[in-house]
């Protein structure tokens, strides 16, 4: 599906930004579930760069409305750092979380890579939140529920500007799916600024065929297209293994569809996987699934014809 060939897999084993204990574990049980296996069948060459090195998650209090700040942006630029190479060698980055705030390094790093080749980007954020949260809205200062915010240049200073702009995405850059999550001055913000949500009362209302065709309406040639994979976008019945799952959410089947549909597009050319929390899990079952919808995502077809 994609024009790349090799898929370079990128483990960032922290629950920094989190509000639970696990998500740090994410990486090595996605590479439990093969994922490098899955894809290398599929075609793709596999670069497995490990895990990265950081801090350690302290368990302090939030301070000026921010919990782990420091260790966030630590983390962050070694994850910056790895995709820039990653990109930079014409590789597609796929991130393993780890939790979401990790996505403030990996976009900044695929926005200033886009913009030097001259690419259109677009993210597709799956999650059951919206974190667009900032250090004065948010109810538990932990920067998972901040990253939107960050990459659209309104979140804390030393989170903002990586990606050699103010904001690393302009706000009709983003598309949040599958949400159902959002606190009241997210709703506010995502107003103000003119998000593009297919949430699930629009995912409900009009099938999931539907919303991805507008979700992807605008995706040409000349597109970086990014997905950053929250697992809590699943209904918890299929993704049981996360910190916060949110009754309501996509069915293994329709998020099938949704990443089909992405890989019709051919223009998949990076990728987060976050949240997933082994500790909260059955059995694997949660990094299991992650790696069937890769697959789809990655091109695999159950078409007969
Ligand atoms: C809430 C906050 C969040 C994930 C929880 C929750 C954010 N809006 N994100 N779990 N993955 O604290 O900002
Ligand atoms: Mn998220
Ligand atoms: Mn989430
Ligand atoms: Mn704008």
């Amino acid at each position: 599906m994609s024009t790349f060939t090799t898929v370079e897999l990128i483990g960032a084993p922290t629950d920094i930004g989190a509000s639970v204990r696990g998500a740090g574990m994410g990486p090595d049980a996605l590479r439990v579930a093969d994922i490098a296996g899955t894809l290398s069948r599929l075609g793709f060459e596999i670069v497995d760069r490990g895990n990265l090195a950081g801090p350690a998650t302290p368990w302090t209090e939030p301070a000026n409305g921010l919990r782990h700040l420091d260790e966030v942006v630590t983390w962050n630029r070694s994850v910056y750092a790895a995709v820039d190479h990653a990109l930079a060698a014409g590789h597609l980055p796929l991130l393993m979380g780890g939790d979401h705030c990790l996505a403030v390094g990996s976009i900044s790093a695929i926005a200033w890579h886009a913009r030097r080749r001259g690419k259109k980007l677009r993210v597709l954020w799956l999650d059951a939140h919206s974190d667009v949260n900032t250090e004065r809205t948010s109810p538990s200062g932990n920067i998972h529920g901040m990253p939107v915010a960050c990459l659209l240049g309104h979140g804390p200073e030393a989170l903002s500007g990586w990606s050699g702009e103010a904001a690393a995405l302009e706000h009709d850059a983003i598309r949040f799916l599958g949400i159902r999550s959002v606190d009241a001055e997210e709703k506010a913000a995502i107003r103000a600024l003119g998000l593009n949500v297919f949430d699930m009362r629009h995912i409900d209302e009009h099938g999931m065929r539907t919303t991805m065709t507008e979700a992807l309406q605008d995706i040409d040639e000349g597109t970086h297209l990014h997905v950053s994979f929250d697992l809590d976008c699943l209904d918890p019945d299929y993704a049981p293994g996360v910190g916060t799952g949110v009754r309501g959410g996509p069915t293994w089947r329709e998020m099938q569809l949704c990443m089909e549909m992405i890989a019709d597009t051919g223009r998949l050319a990076s990728l987060d996987v976050v949240e997933l929390n082994p500790a909260l899990d059955v059995r694997n079952r949660t990094a299991e699934v992650a790696v069937e919808l890769i697959e789809s995502l990655f091109g695999k077809s159950t078409l007969v014809r």
